[in-house]
């Protein structure tokens, strides 16, 4: 847990709790004693702090929170640490964050490796800073430079720190930072307490900082308590700001959004872990890309890879086309240049990566061979037909379809092993979701491959079986036929949306529909009317790109309540003989989101996905499901199942014909079992 050695005067403690030196119970204590005996040790006459391993500390056990904090809490530990009566040095490398830099606050002085990331992040997870972090940094550094970083969460350079006073010196790099951090607690002679600063403040910033922020959607629960923690350093002595701290964290850390946010922090990185696959297995290496189709898709999958540095070989079979695709990644790069994100010199080194071509050869020296074409299944296994010929043995040919069969593609190569889906969502170079298709015959290593080379471009990879729409596309089916339903029986595209909005997530089902089109599918028959998005799209209101849908759209793309879909809506009622009813907030939330859950559930039974979580973490990457809500499926344990099990019983007549409960569902919720085990 922890090392101690003491070099001639100088005690040196070394956290050692692989992977994150998280500061759990038996850290704190080891911590704790260590500390007492230097204290009677008149061998010691400093002390220094550092972390083991790539990092100082990844700050509390974050496990913790769920049950009773054993003795010494972090908080006390840190006061023990600033009370010492001999200098103590914080010496500090990789993270630094949460309570680990709390430990460092505590410490009298602070050296830190130039590769130092110091960061209070616990308004991520829901919290305050529970170890004095929202008392001491202010007295460090000032309470405004304090309150952006606490409320941020963002973590600040070592060299940042310095300027800030946040840290003393900067070591040469990480390796002599234990050799320079004991010289230069040789040095010192006495402590030097934060705790007995003052922390100083305009008091016209705190009612600023609300005023431009206390609106924003992302101003939730912590960061209110953020500001009142460091408002309470700036008005009150330490030991009375640290108890204004610690209730603010207790009231936090059994919130709502804190459980939603630390539930979804360890899910996306369970989504990592692929369930059986043998341990020996190595991803294939991937030193060139090749992408087929040019278009939006195409070009957005591309710019992962250049951004990555990976060359990216893009074929498409006309001249116009290609260049097209070709000047739009350029366009995408250059504006995010012109925002100051990238330098002309960044973007030119990204196109340098990108080899457009007409010859679909070209693709045999690719080692991921990824199509992007339109959804047709017959010109995609065309497609992998021909890169059975071509590509290079122990290439990954893999598919960016949203819905169609993996393994229909596969069986046409004589390659099913190396197969597998790659599903981007769009925009492809913005959106962080991947899902990793396994076909039934997808080898081990490549599966592993589609989840490294998918982390490896900053991706969020999920697992997912073969169905049609995989894991969130195929959740938004009953989502969708509930809403167009709603629609036909009375409710406006407000209402059914607003119960979507309203819950946190961007858009409803149906100004989803008018982003992607409600034309997608259409027959093209304007004379053929049979559903309500027929008589839309014969009138042309084919959603965003036509400025008109079931919303009207100006010349920003925001929607507004239309008179004219409106009116056609109605014609289509009195067309199919439907008179229009009151349909409520309830039975919406039952037909648009309580389906989802109970299409959830099928996917597990089904094991598309591999948990719950993975699920979750699909809709917070891939749909924008609201971070302090966890997911749909968290979203459901905490509601109850037996709530959501009970309403769509209620609703079941108008749920359609295809309708039927996930006996998953249906069993959790009578044993009071949650659905993510
Ligand atoms: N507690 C428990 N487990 C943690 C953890 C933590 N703080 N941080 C990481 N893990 C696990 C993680 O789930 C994964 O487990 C493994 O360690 C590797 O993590 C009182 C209250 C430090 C930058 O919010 O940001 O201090 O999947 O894959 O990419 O004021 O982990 O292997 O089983 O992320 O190298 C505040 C959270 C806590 C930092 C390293 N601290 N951690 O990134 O590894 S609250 C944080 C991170 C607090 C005090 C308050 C990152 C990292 P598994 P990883 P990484």
């Amino acid at each position: 847990m922890i090392e101690t050695n003491l070099h001639d005067n100088v005690l040196e403690i070394v956290i050692t709790n692989p992977p994150v030196n998280a500061l759990g119970a038996d850290v704190r204590c080891a911590l704790a004693a260590a500390l007492a005996d230097a204290q009677t040790n008149d061998a010691v006459k400093a002390i220094v702090i550092r972390g083991a391993g790539k990092i100082f500390s990844g700050g509390a056990d974050i496990t913790e929170f769920d049950g009773t904090m054993a003795e010494p809490g972090l908080p006390e530990l840190v006061n023990m640490v600033e009370a010492c009566t001999k200098p103590v040095v914080a010496a500090i490398h990789g993270s630094v964050l949460g309570g680990g830099l709390e430990i460092s606050l505590g410490s009298h002085y602070r050296i830190a490796a130039p590769d130092a990331e110091l960061g209070l992040p616990e308004v991520l997870l829901g919290i305050v800073p529970g170890a004095g972090g929202t008392q001491r940094l202010p007295r460090l550094i000032g309470a405004e430079a304090a309150l952006n970083m606490i409320v941020s969460g963002s973590p600040v350079s070592a060299t940042k720190a310095e300027k800030m006073g946040l840290v003393d010196r900067l070591a040469t790099d990480a390796a002599s930072l234990p050799g320079e951090a004991i010289a230069y607690a040789r040095t010192l002679d006495a402590p030097r307490r934060t705790g007995e600063r003052d922390a100083t403040v305009d008091p016209a910033f705190f009612e600023k900082f609300l005023a431009d922020n206390a609106g924003k959607k992302a101003y939730l629960d912590a960061q209110k308590g953020c500001v009142e923690a460091v408002r309470a350093a700036t008005e009150l002595p330490l030991d009375e700001g640290l108890v204004k701290e610690a209730a603010l964290f207790t009231q936090l850390v059994s919130g709502e959004q804190s459980k939603a946010l630390r539930h979804i922090f360890f899910a996306e990185r369970k989504a990592a872990k692929v369930d059986g696959l043998p341990k020996d297995t190595q991803p294939r290496s991937i030193a060139r890309v090749g992408v087929i189709g040019a278009g939006t898709m195409g070009g957005g999958i591309s710019m992962n890879f250049l951004s990555a540095g990976i060359p990216v070989t893009i074929v498409e079979t006309q001249q116009e086309a290609l260049d097209r695709g070709t000047g739009i990644v350029r366009k995408n790069y250059e504006a995010t240049a012109a925002k100051g994100r990238l330098t002309p010199e960044q973007v030119e080194t990204a196109m340098s990566l990108l080899a457009p071509t007409l010859d679909f050869e070209a693709l045999s020296e690719c080692d991921l061979i990824i199509e992007a074409v339109y959804e047709n299944m017959d010109l995609k296994k065309e497609i992998f037909g021909r890169l059975d010929t071509i590509a290079k043995p122990g290439a990954i040919l893999a598919s960016n379809t949203s819905f169609l069969d993996i393994d229909e593609m596969a069986a046409a190569t004589k390659r099913p092993q190396d197969v597998l889906g790659l599903h981007f969502f769009s925009p492809a170079n913005i959106m962080k979701l991947v899902e990793v298709v396994r076909g039934a015959q997808t080898a081990p290593d490549v599966l592993a491959t589609g989840m490294a080379i998918a982390r490896r471009i900053g991706k969020v990879p999920v697992v997912s079986g073969v169905c049609y729409g995989f894991i969130g596309n195929r959740m938004l089916n009953p989502r969708l036929d509930g809403a167009i339903d709603m629609l036909v029986e009375g409710a406006t595209p407000e209402q059914v949306d607003r119960v979507s909005t309203e819950l946190g997530l961007p858009m409803g089902p149906l100004q989803m529909l008018d982003l992607a089109g409600v034309d997608i599918g259409w027959h093209r028959d304007p004379t053929r009317i049979e559903s309500v998005r027929d008589a839309l799209n014969a009138a042309g209101r084919w959603g965003q790109k036509a400025k008109a849908g079931f919303y009207d759209y100006d010349e920003r793309r925001r929607p507004a309540p239309s008179p004219a879909a409106a009116e056609i809506i109605d014609g289509f009622r009195a067309q199919a003989g439907v008179t229009p009813r009151e349909i409520s907030a309830e039975e919406i939330a039952v037909r648009t989101l309580y389906v989802m859950v109970n299409e959830g559930a099928k996917i597990l039974e089904e094991d598309i996905a591999q948990r719950a979580s993975d699920i979750d973490v699909v809709w917070n990457y891939g749909y924008g499901w609201p971070r302090h809500k966890g997911g749909p499926m968290f979203w459901a344990d905490q509601m109850g199942l037996d709530k959501i099990v009970d309403a769509l019983r209620r609703y079941a007549d108008r749920l359609g014909p295809d309708f039927s409960l996930s006996p998953l569902l249906v069993r959790c919720a009578e044993q009071g079992a949650p659905l993510d085990k």
